[in-house]
């Protein structure tokens, strides 16, 4: 009996130990997302490069922001690497409910995607009282354009990544008179509606996050009633409240440990700083590299960072 036993152990040792030993990663790509925003792009070509350091190879597929997650779930999608509380986890989280999505782990970095303003509309006292919101109430002239009928504007983001979140806000919270939002075609758009009026020191309430190039010259995130689970119109609760203090996660098809241990092992191991994704961003939206230059970049100037990973 105690023999058998003995036997039995020895076997399943030296099966796992030559699953461990020999798997390797298959020849298959591991598909990669690229989105509308510069440090997601960066940092797919980084994690990309990261791969091939492995002897793995990649494709790059650009992908809507917010379906991808059915994308990773079906395995059309092998990835995805900047997964935003506030904009994507009800739809990280339907997916990995319906089965196929799993949680690869979470950057150390934290993360807030809400509306703001740059750090002179503060300092010039544009708007006293701001950035506690209620400041909102009495300075919607301020924050007038062209095109915003006399009302105060809130230049969103594209409506691809958070659909009404803000309009059902603004409604919520009593602003709707005096506010309107309006929806930037793409994240260059806010970058050069902040350059101009900063040229004029004009005010101007736009979307962004954090960690972003612009952490680095000061932006100021207005401070809504806190958030707290359900608080959101498409959570069943009345809007009125602004974005989470949130995590930054790592998703992955359930199989990518199967098909591709190596590349999965470090994917898990990554995990990236405000700094690190701040720079990724900077690359490409301060010193106008191209997404892939960038990446070749702080991949050379970042092992130290890096490599950790792969071990
Ligand atoms: C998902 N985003 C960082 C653009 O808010």
């Amino acid at each position: 009996m105690k023999r058998q036993y003995l036997l039995a152990a020895a076997a399943t040792a030296a099966v796992s130990f030559a699953s461990s030993a020999w798997a390797q990663d298959s020849a298959e790509p591991i598909v990669i997302p690229t989105h509308n925003w510069s440090s997601q792009v960066v940092m797919a070509y980084v994690i990309g490069g990261i791969f091939e350091s492995l002897g793995d190879n990649v494709e790059y597929v650009p992908a809507d922001s917010q379906a991808v997650y059915e994308a990773i779930r079906i395995g059309d999608v092998t990835i995805s690497h900047e997964v935003w509380q506030s904009t994507f986890g009800a739809s990280f989280y339907n997916a990995m409910a319906k089965g196929g999505l799993i949680d690869a782990g979470t950057h150390s970095a934290a993360t807030l995607e809400e509306m703001g303003v740059p750090q002179y509309v503060i300092d010039d006292n544009l708007c006293p009282g701001l950035p506690n919101w209620e400041a909102l109430k009495d300075c919607a002239a301020v924050f007038a354009t062209a095109d915003s009928g006399g009302k105060g504007r809130w230049l969103e983001g594209p409506q691809s990544w958070h659909g009404d979140l803000m309009p059902l806000r603004l409604e919520a919270l009593g602003l709707g008179d005096q506010y309107v939002v309006k929806f930037a075609g793409g994240a260059d758009a806010i970058w050069a509606e902040l350059a101009s009026a900063k040229k004029e020191r004009r005010g101007i309430i736009t979307f962004n996050w954090t960690p972003n190039f612009t952490d680095a010259e000061g932006f100021s995130f207005i401070e809504f009633p806190p958030y707290f689970d359900g608080c959101r119109v498409a959570d069943g609760g009345d809007g009125a409240c602004g974005s989470p203090k949130g995590w930054l996660k790592k998703a992955a098809n359930f199989k990518f440990p199967k098909t591709h241990p190596a590349a999965y092992t470090a994917f898990t191991k990554l995990s990236f700083s405000s700094a690190d994704i701040g720079q990724m961003a900077a690359l490409v939206d301060i010193d106008k590299m191209s997404h892939q230059d960038a990446a070749t970049k702080w991949l050379a100037d970042h092992e130290d960072v890096w490599k950790p990973f792969t071990q």
